[in-house]
């Protein structure tokens, strides 16, 4: 069995959109009357739009209507496109770009499996549409991290087995989801409560395609 794909997260591994999606959150916190911490933020990495809304709901006790539900996730999503547009391609991590033209070279195929419904609109901004084989975002598939269906499914578009999959990935739910796919990952970050990874870096200046080929070996 060797490497012959890398799906990579988007948020969180490839950009930084964590600090825009806080600011919203916590927005919405504050129209229910809460506030929302960075740790719990943290808990929102690679888990979906509408199932990031419910954990605030159970956090904060709120009991809010289905209608006032779908508001509020209106609402935030529009204040997070609004930093989204501001984005430039600086702000892709340092060394991603490098690290993908080198496993593309090598004919490793390169995907995105991204949860977030606005992945296109933000590799858009990074300039990075072209760069690579595949795109899946959270709206393509019916279940989100930390279920396997988005990895599943790039693995499909790339005319990969899952085994042959290398994930790199920034949060639990993404993890979880490799695993459940069967794939191999990456632990993106140095969050000691994050479990479950074959490997870890802690930014693409660590990234040694060489090492990531011995998990396969
Ligand atoms: P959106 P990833 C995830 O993206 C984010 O980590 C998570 O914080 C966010 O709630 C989720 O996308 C949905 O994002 O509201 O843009 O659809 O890390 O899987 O690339
Ligand atoms: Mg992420």
């Amino acid at each position: 069995m060797s490497l012959k794909a890398c799906i990579y997260d988007l948020d969180g591994v490839i950009t930084d959109t964590a600090k825009y999606h806080y600011h919203s959150w916590k927005w919405v916190g504050s129209q229910l009357d809460y506030t929302l911490t960075e740790k719990q933020n943290m808990k929102l990495k690679g888990v979906g739009r509408k199932e990031s809304l419910d954990k605030i709901l159970k956090w904060s006790g709120a009991r809010i209507s289905e209608a006032e539900k779908q508001n509020l996730l209106v609402q935030k999503n529009h204040m997070y496109l609004e930093f989204i547009d501001k984005m430039t391609p600086e702000e892709a991590f340092p060394g991603f770009r490098e690290f993908n033209k080198l496993a593309k070279a090598q004919g490793i195929k390169v995907a995105i499996g991204s949860s977030s419904r606005n992945a296109i609109r933000i590799i858009d901004k990074l300039d990075l549409v072209l760069a690579f084989h595949a795109i899946v975002d959270g709206g393509m598939t019916e279940n989100s991290k930390p279920e396997p269906d988005i990895f599943l499914l790039a693995a499909e578009k790339l005319q990969c087995e899952p085994s042959e999959c290398l994930v790199i990935e920034d949060s639990q739910a993404g993890l979880t989801a490799a695993k459940k796919a069967g794939m191999k990952s990456v632990l993106y970050g140095d969050d000691k409560g994050i479990k479950g990874a074959h490997m870890q870096m802690n930014s693409w200046a660590d990234a040694d395609l060489e090492k990531f080929k011995s998990l396969f070996s």
